[in-house]
């Protein structure tokens, strides 16, 4: 890991990151090229990107329901019951943020509100290939169907024989996925935003896939609706003296095997430990068989090194992480100075891969510093706002002439015509509405 060591008074700074969130112009060109052809070929386009990229093509893309509806009996039991209780558990967290439609009065009888919307349809994609992540099923599909969307579909990409792992299907099913397509990419992302002769058009497309499948939604995007451009995932480990040392390598080393691109990063006021934080990685990275992406991750990771606690603090305000990990004397008691970060898991019990798996709390964050400004997935993605405005004949009477007033000084005479017309009305006690 690189090391920055801030001296007293000093800040670390954006281009002490070298972060660069932008993706290579070759890719979204690739991706643009893909959607463009899905677009204007449908299926056909699909088949030839598959084929090209998976190096199979499935015969149709539709998995057929009894395949995964029969999945959840093809795996291990002890693996369904993990799946079972991290389900009820994402569940559970996420009926709390379903937000309910209300309603207010004005003394004059005058209604407004909000009404709340499911989203009509989602495509939830799910990466394939070396990365199986049935967990990342269950966070995007849970908070659609609490929000209450009709019609969840999902999208992964075929194995090399062209089947799809039942560990994917399984979670599928135990989430209540209504579709699965065999097809993943940039070609996918281009089917479920336009729709094909096989694969449906959606209102929005949610879900960590890899460069290409980002450049692809962020290409899309408008078009249809997406919820972000994840970049690779990112812990930050907040420690001071009194952290156990093994336990910071492992949680650094937990997000380290994700990818080579996945950035560690560990801010500490007490020198020491870094040095025994570092010591134990070492004995612990050739153990694990992810022990080559371990390390390639771990090489670009970065330790600051500062000489006060809140001085540690403003740096990981700095960073934005998608983990934070706070493993101090007091932790809880800094929650309140931590303001841009994903999901804070706070003390030594509270492992990140709690909240990969079961807590409860989504794992599709915000990454690459977005944290600054997003959120993580959830049920809020999925529910629209309608404002509802309802006018009483007295409430027309006493805001109609605040209305003439400023639609006078707009210049837009219809605009004051169409409140003038009811004020006469009104007045009168004329009632046409
Ligand atoms: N840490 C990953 C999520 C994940 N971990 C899935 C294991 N499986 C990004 O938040
Ligand atoms: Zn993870």
């Amino acid at each position: 890991m690189r090391t920055i060591t801030l001296g007293p008074g000093q800040a670390l700074t954006q281009d002490d990151l070298q972060r660069s969130g932008a993706l290579p112009r070759e890719i979204m060109d690739a991706a643009q090229a893909i959607v463009d052809g899905v677009r204007a070929r449908g299926d056909d386009a699909v088949r030839t990107y598959c084929e090209r990229f998976d190096g199979a093509c499935p015969q149709g893309f539709l998995v057929p329901d009894e395949l995964v509806q029969g999945a959840p009996g093809m795996v291990d039991p002890a693996f369904l019951a993990a799946l079972e209780r991290a389900h009820a558990q994402i569940r559970d967290f996420h009926e709390r943020e379903r937000e309910q439609s209300w309603f207010t009065t004005r003394a004059d009888g005058t209604i407004l509100g909000v009404k709340m919307t499911p989203v009509p349809s989602v495509a939830v994609y799910v990466p394939g290939g070396r990365a199986q992540y049935p967990s990342t099923v269950l966070m995007d599909t849970v908070p659609a169907k609490v929000a209450g969307v009709p019609r969840v579909v999902m999208v992964t990409p075929p194995q090399r024989d062209g089947s799809l792992s039942a560990y994917t299907l399984a979670a599928a099913a135990v989430a209540g996925v209504d579709e699965v397509y065999a097809v993943g990419g940039a070609q996918a992302i281009a089917a479920v935003a336009y729709g094909t002769q096989s694969i449906p058009k959606v209102a929005k497309i949610v879900g960590p896939g890899n460069a290409y499948v980002a450049a692809a939604k962020r290409y899309v995007s408008g078009d249809v609706g997406i919820d972000m451009v994840a970049g690779p995932s990112e812990v930050c480990v907040l420690a001071d003296g009194t952290a156990d040392p093994a336990l910071v390598a492992a949680d650094l080393m937990a997000q380290a095997e994700h990818d080579p691109l996945a950035t560690c990063y560990l801010v500490c006021d007490a020198p020491e430990l870094v040095a025994q934080v570092e010591d134990a990685i070492e004995l612990l990275v050739g153990q694990s068989p992810r022990e080559e992406i371990t390390r390639a991750s771990l090489a670009h990771g970065l330790v600051v090194s500062t000489t006060s606690l809140d001085a540690a603090v403003d740096a990981v305000n700095l960073i934005a992480p998608e983990h934070l990990e706070l493993h101090c004397a007091d932790a809880f008691g800094l929650v309140g100075r931590i303001e841009n970060a994903g999901a804070i898991f706070v003390g030594p019990w509270s492992s990140e891969p709690l909240g990969d798996y079961v807590a409860g709390p989504n794992h599709t964050l915000p990454t690459g510093g977005t944290a600054l400004f997003s959120n993580p997935l959830g049920v809020y993605d999925f529910q629209k706002r309608s404002s509802v405005i309802s006018y009483s004949p007295e409430g027309l009477a006493a805001d109609g002439p605040a209305v003439q007033t400023l639609a006078q000084a707009e210049g837009l005479w219809a605009h004051a015509l169409s409140v003038g017309l009811r004020r006469k009305l009104v007045g009168e006690g004329a009632r046409t509405f």
